[in-house]
């Protein structure tokens, strides 16, 4: 059984759920753990940053037990609560190179004052490290009330590496100024602030992207688009130059050691998509408003990430390189991508800009086989999938791709004939099934195809989750969907329970809860729709084996559904979640096992 999550943190709400076990209340004071944030996708070892929401508050880095990755960094942003200005000091410090090293190039703590009221230039900063500490005199000041910290940690660190950082807000009079903040370590993602509607006067909204957890040599492509934000100017009395004194969003660049430096400031309203190109792996992206209630201030902005795209070289003559070779045409070798992308096994998510799957390469398939593959290319409209080689029994072994969207399946294409040199297809959709089924008799050599994302995006769904589960004999499989809570709006999920040998047996499922939202009308505003894998009627060669179990319209209330259900079998089930925009309910729970 293999199950993935996919990205859920496009909207910040979800990570309020997080950083609950941080915030403190507005007097409050605590010690900041990294122990004591949630797992993400990520092991902790890896990790190395948080979002922390308080008035005061201890940093201490590293946390119990953690190992801070030599030459690494971390990064920390912290909003004060109630109060602006902060106060800090440095209770412990043991940050060095080794060398002597007075502009802490080699190890460093850096903090930094996040603003749209002073230009870019004039941004409060402090670098300390041991060969140029904190005041003898102890506390310092910064201004505002969102400040970065940024540990950039030596190569050569010593056992005592690390220090502990203590801050409050010092200002007598209390702002009512909201703060939201989240972190991730994903490598794709999309950010809508606000997912519908104008956002919210007074605010100040932070997202921390720190892929460098999952790969420090990344550089990414960042897009704003959707840009529509008040400006002073609409309300006269400013000038140019202090435009984004009012609202404004700042996208903010961290070095690989750890320095950081503005990249763009918005404000404004604009149709165009900006693009930054080989932006680090490491930014935050800052939303400040102001105090002022101007009615339609604006319908805020959109965010999306990704890992910068080479352009495909394409080889087309004779390696210049081999002196004297008589080498032939030279052979295209695909780099494995990381384990999300790749997989060798029988079915199971695969997710990411690109993937693999090597399914019995080296080998022979075997008759009855059924695997099932669940492919997302986060928030991407288009999937290119290129089968490099099969050596199927033509026609009656064959790859079935199905793309899926809200109404259930979008698009299909069959690679049905063995395959030496590649062919591909392009499928509109973000998250596809692939099926590779041989029949009774005659097998062949195992498959090898790759996918990677089209360059449009899917901005129409904002939640996923996928999970593909292998059913055996025996087994008993009960899944509440979501795990807790609520679904989301504009989610797109799939489940699929696939039956590990389908020469003994077929999975059976149950729908024991449902509860979707209904629209006004009675039909189902968010809807689950429920697929079989199952031998097509039809006479061979057999090249669609998926068929639709519940109504074209999808189901969303227990109503629509009967308990036992003696026909939801098949040789495997695969469930879509589809929801709308507005207004979210509880899901549902299935019950899936064998006969
Ligand atoms: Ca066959
Ligand atoms: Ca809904």
């Amino acid at each position: 059984m293999s199950r993935s999550f996919g990205l859920k943190w496009a909207d910040l709400h979800i990570y309020l759920v997080f950083i609950a076990a941080l915030a403190v209340s507005a007097s409050g004071q605590k010690a900041f753990s990294l122990d004591s944030l949630p797992a993400e996708n990520l092991d902790q070892e890896t990790r190395c940053g948080a979002t922390i929401e308080a008035d005061a508050g201890t940093l201490t880095v590293p946390s119990v037990g953690q190992n801070i990755e030599p030459g690494s960094i971390c990064i920390y942003t912290i909003h004060l609560q109630t109060r602006s200005n902060f106060r800090f000091n440095i209770s412990s410090l043991n940050v060095t190179g080794g060398e002597r090293d007075e502009d802490c190039s080699d190890a460093a703590v850096r903090i930094y004052a996040l603003t749209n009221l002073v230009p870019a230039e004039s941004v409060e900063s402090y670098t300390f490290c041991d060969d140029n500490p904190p005041p003898t005199t102890g506390s310092f000041f910064l201004s505002g009330n969102l400040a970065t910290v940024i540990y950039h940690a030596s190569a050569n660190p010593s056992e005592e590496s690390g220090f502990t950082l203590n801050f409050e807000a010092v200002a007598f009079q209390p702002i009512p100024t909201t703060h939201e903040s989240s972190y991730t370590s994903a490598t794709t993602g999309l950010i809508r602030y606000p997912v519908e509607g104008e956002y919210e006067t007074n605010r100040v909204n932070t997202w921390l992207i720190k892929t460098s957890d999952a790969d420090a040599n990344l550089q990414l492509d960042v897009l704003l688009e959707r840009i529509d934000m008040e400006e002073c100017e609409a309300n006269g009395n400013f000038t140019v130059n202090d435009v984004c004194l009012c609202d404004a969003l700042i996208v903010y660049e961290i070095s690989s050691t750890g320095i950081l430096e503005e990249r763009e400031r918005l404000c404004g309203r604009s149709n165009d998509t900006l693009r930054i190109e080989y932006l680090g792996p490491n930014f935050i992206i800052a939303f400040f408003t102001d105090h002022i209630d101007v009615p339609g201030q604006g319908t805020g902005f959109q965010v999306i990430y990704k890992p910068h795209e080479v352009a495909t070289t394409t080889t087309t003559s004779q390696p210049s390189s081999t002196s004297g070779s008589s080498t032939a045409a030279p052979t295209t070798t695909t780099p494995r991508p990381p384990a999300t992308n790749y997989s060798s096994e029988c079915g199971g998510v695969l997710t990411g800009t690109q993937g693999l799957i090597e399914y019995k390469l080296d080998g022979s398939y075997s008759n009855y086989e059924r695997c099932l593959w669940t492919i997302r290319t986060p928030y991407r409209s288009g999937i290119r999938f290129q089968l490099n080689s099969a050596g199927f029994e033509p026609e009656f072994d064959n790859l079935q791709i199905y793309t899926i969207n809200s109404a259930g399946i979008q698009g299909s294409h069959v690679f049905d004939q063995p395959v030496t040199s590649p062919v591909s297809v392009v499928l509109n959709g973000t998250v596809a099934l692939v099926l590779f089924q041989s029949d009774f008799s005659n097998y062949g050599r195992g498959i090898s195809l790759e996918f990677s994302a089209e360059e449009g995006f899917e901005s129409g769904i904002l939640y996923y989750e996928d999970r593909n589960t292998v059913v055996d004999v025996g087994d008993t499989v009960v899944t509440r969907f979501p795990d807790s809570g609520l679904y989301r709006n504009l989610e797109l999920s799939t489940l699929v329970y696939m039956h590990k040998n389908i020469r003994a047996g077929r999975v059976r499922m149950n729908i024991t809860s449902l509860d979707l939202q209904v629209g006004t009308d009675g039909s189902c505003a968010d809807k689950l729709h429920v697929f079989h894998v199952n031998d097509p009627t039809a006479s061979p060669p057999n090249n669609n084996h998926l068929s639709r179990y519940t109504p074209v319209e999808g189901i969303c209330q227990m109503s629509d559904v009967v308990i036992p259900d003696p026909t939801n079998v098949g040789q495997g089930i695969i469930l879509i979640l589809a929801t709308d925009e507005q207004s979210r309910a509880n899901g549902i729970e299935v019950a899936v096992d064998t006969i």
